[in-house]
């Protein structure tokens, strides 16, 4: 079953603990990002986790040199269950932080999902990611990672994408607010993937229904 990925952009501690709390139970998974732990600080990440035992995955988009990655994977980790990192930095700095995941897998047992970047979701990827994206994809398959970011907006190549990486999961963004289309990208996507939605939830006027809309559509889907 496609999975519902809780893209948790707001900027107001109150606010996405109030949000998370009326909606998990219609999501699979929230992803925190720059938005929510600039303004209230990474703890926001504990306190999510904690309080909906749902999959949290910190969207940080790291593209650093590999012991600044390390760095941020060993904070972000401690807390999320996964880190979104870009892959055209060079491989070395992606499995710096797959270094660290397996630390703490090793500590915890507890697994540590390294999710990287191929091609963004918005106009402007196509101007410099896009014509790399395929051998991003490629690399990410070497590394073996636990799952790469392709865009919904562009159903076509979601489908290459997909076909390069194979059986690894896709956490692909661009649904609702993007102007991605629902029902092109779920004859694309199978069960271990996920579709990231954002806005259309959470600016909605009633985000509790808008959520509950977004899981009944992947449960009809599924079947
Ligand atoms: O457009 P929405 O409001 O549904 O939010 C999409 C989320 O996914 C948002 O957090 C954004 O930063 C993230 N994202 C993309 O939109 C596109 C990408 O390629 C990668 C992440």
């Amino acid at each position: 079953m496609v999975k519902l990925m809780l893209a948790l952009d707001v900027m107001d501690k109150n606010k996405a603990l109030t949000m998370v709390d009326e909606i998990s139970k219609y999501i699979d998974a929230i992803k925190i990002g720059y938005p929510l732990v600039l303004s209230s600080g990474l703890d926001i990440v504990k306190e999510i986790k904690d309080k909906t035992n749902k999959e949290v995955i910190c969207d940080f988009k790291v593209a650093d040199i590999p012991s600044t990655n390390e760095k941020i994977a060993k904070l972000t980790l401690n807390y999320a269950d996964g880190i979104i990192c870009h892959g055209f930095v060079g491989r070395d700095s992606v499995e710096a932080i797959q270094k660290i995941a397996k630390q703490y897998e090793i500590k915890t047992h507890h697994k540590k999902k390294v999710i990287m970047v191929t091609e963004m979701s918005h106009p402007g990827a196509v101007e410099f990611m896009q014509p790399i994206a395929d051998k991003l994809a490629e690399v990410a398959k070497i590394l073996n990672v636990d799952g790469i970011v392709a865009p919904s907006t562009r159903p076509e190549r979601l489908t290459k994408i997909k076909k390069i990486v194979g059986n690894i999961p896709i956490i692909s963004p661009g649904i609702g607010a993007q102007g991605g289309e629902l029902n092109a990208v779920l004859d694309i996507l199978g069960e271990d993937d996920y579709i990231i939605v954002g806005r259309a939830i959470y600016k909605s006027e009633n985000p509790k229904e808008s959520a509950y809309k977004y899981s009944m559509l992947l449960k009809g889907h599924n079947g």
